[in-house]
């Protein structure tokens, strides 16, 4: 146990087997098999865990039903002291926490530690928006009047999560949704189930302590099949899903033909713009976390360089010497910049989509490959590669998850936004320049059509206090910071006649 692991997976409470299926503390047994979490690391089974059935399924849903009619009459401050709790249990572990992510998932073990940091954030977060949840007041036009409204909680929340952030991403929407009031449902990714797992534990020991009842927060284990006993149940008021835009739409759409509510944080596509005025220094560096960090698993990886023309041969060749002193190895040796893809399957798309971009005219600056041999037998390891292509082709347009970016040359800026606009994708983008005209013209309304548009930072590492999202094919919802919190509540408008008439509004006449 060279790295720790076995000793991380105990305190974390996880077992050789466990069931996937919870109210709080009680984890149920189904008639399902089990599902085995490798790790892409080395290869190794991690732990095993068993699948979500209907008929339990059906339990933790009534088991939610009646948590709800509780814990919304909890004040919401009250609810804010149990998430803060929860934050001091994650800092309790973050170490461990740390580890597993990065070992279930294969993200360096310090991506892994900012990963629970970024939990811990949206704790602290939700736990001021406890005193907040604001509605306004407005003027009544009738004598003797009070209006104003009021944000209360919906139901059951329905999280699908994706492997990449396989715990970050639970936590900012249910520690927001569980100060709104509401009770969650959490399906993680079948990739990545063990860091659930584990998540599941700490908060259910937060709760019982706090005697609080089972179905306040509740865990899923499966595959599409268990997304769609949410998508498709009218007892989930909202669900919201993080992954590929093809879950996306059948997610959307499931909910939306029972006009229930999505909130979806789809593929992303995202490009620095590096104009002639950037600094060139800090534009490699966030080019090159942007694109290889998480070995391009985020859905905030920059994707796409648009390079001015007058620094485009000295970017070239800048990135292709950075890129030759990465060090690809296991995630947890900190020595290591990157780590694996999540699966072989995950290697196949990403060989495919070489193959596909070189066909269609891309040529290769830096070559990529799987790696073998020692220290690279899971068989998950592949080298970030460049490949200078153009914005339209087919591959370009798409998002491969995996540490594959394009390069691309302007000339003028509005071509260049234009070029950055060109994809079907509207997550994050970013500029490089010292020039404030042109960083400007990139956040004006004629500029990027993302949801997180930057300025001297890549396209990666969004901080939990702004809303997170994008346009397009990403979805258009927004998790985590800013107002976000109003997706979890449902609004009511209040009117109160506290005069001796009752006149109508509108002015309207009705008199017996
Ligand atoms: C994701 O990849 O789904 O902005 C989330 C970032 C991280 C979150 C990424 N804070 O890169």
């Amino acid at each position: 146990d060279k790295y720790g692991i076995g000793k991380a997976l105990a305190v974390l409470g996880v077992k050789a087997e466990n069931s996937g299926t919870c109210t709080g503390n009680s984890w149920m047994d189904t008639s399902e098999g089990y599902l085995s979490s490798f790790s892409p690391a080395d290869g190794d089974l991690i732990a095993k865990v068993q699948l979500t059935d209907k008929e339990s399924y059906e339990k933790v849903i009534l088991q939610g039903q009646k948590a709800f009619s509780e814990w919304r009459l909890l004040p919401a401050p009250q609810r804010g002291e149990i998430v803060r709790q929860v934050g001091n249990a994650l800092r309790e572990v973050k170490s461990e926490l740390g580890k597993l992510v990065s070992y279930e998932m294969g993200k360096s073990y310090q991506e892994g530690l900012g990963e629970v940091q970024e939990m811990i954030d949206i704790c602290d977060f939700a736990v001021g928006l406890s005193r907040q949840l604001y509605g306004l007041t407005m003027h009544s036009e009738r004598p003797g009047h009070r209006m104003y409204e009021q944000w209360h909680p919906i139901g059951i929340v329905g999280i699908i999560s994706a492997f990449n952030f396989p715990v970050a991403v639970w936590s900012w929407n249910s520690m927001i949704a569980l100060v709104c009031g509401n009770v969650c449902v959490w399906k993680p990714s079948e990739k990545a189930p063990i860091s659930a797992i584990a998540c599941q534990h700490i908060i259910a020991k937060v709760l019982r302590e706090n005697n609080l009842p089972e179905g306040i927060s509740s865990l899923i284990v499966g595959d599409y099949k268990v997304g769609e006993y949410l998508s498709h149940d009218a007892r989930i008021p909202l669900v919201s899903a993080t992954g590929s835009t093809r879950m996306g739409k059948l997610v959307g759409q499931a909910v939306g033909a029972r006009l229930g509510r999505s909130l979806l944080e789809l593929g992303g596509n995202n490009a620095i713009i590096i104009s002639e005025n950037a600094d060139l220094e800090i534009a490699i560096r966030g080019a090159l976390f942007g694109a290889v960090g998480t070995a391009g698993q985020r859905c905030t990886s920059t994707r796409r360089l648009i390079v001015h023309k007058s620094v485009y041969e000295e970017v070239k060749s800048r990135l292709v010497s950075a890129y030759g002193k990465l060090v690809i190895g296991n995630p947890l040796d900190e020595k290591n910049h990157v780590g694996p893809l999540i699966d072989e399957q995950a290697v196949e798309m990403y060989l495919e989509a070489i193959k596909k971009v070189k066909a269609e005219g891309g040529k290769e600056l830096v070559v990529g490959d799987v790696l073998s041999g020692e220290g690279y037998e899971s068989g998950c390891y592949v080298k970030p590669c460049i490949i200078e292509a153009e914005n339209h082709y087919e591959m370009v347009q798409h998002e491969t998850f995996a540490p594959i970016l394009y390069l691309m040359k302007y000339d003028d800026l509005k071509e260049a936004i234009k070029l950055q606009n060109a994809v079907p994708q509207g997550l994050s983008s970013a500029i490089m320049t010292l020039n404030m005209r042109e960083a400007e013209l990139f956040l004006s309304a004629a500029g990027s059509d993302c949801g997180i548009a930057n300025v001297n930072i890549g396209t990666s590492g969004a901080e939990i206090g702004g809303a997170f999202g994008g346009e397009k094919e990403t979805g258009g919802g927004r998790e985590s910071g800013s107002d976000s919190w109003k997706a979890y509540m449902r609004r009511q408008t209040n009117t109160i006649n506290y005069s001796n008439a009752l006149p109508l509004a509108q002015g309207i006449k009705f008199d017996i």
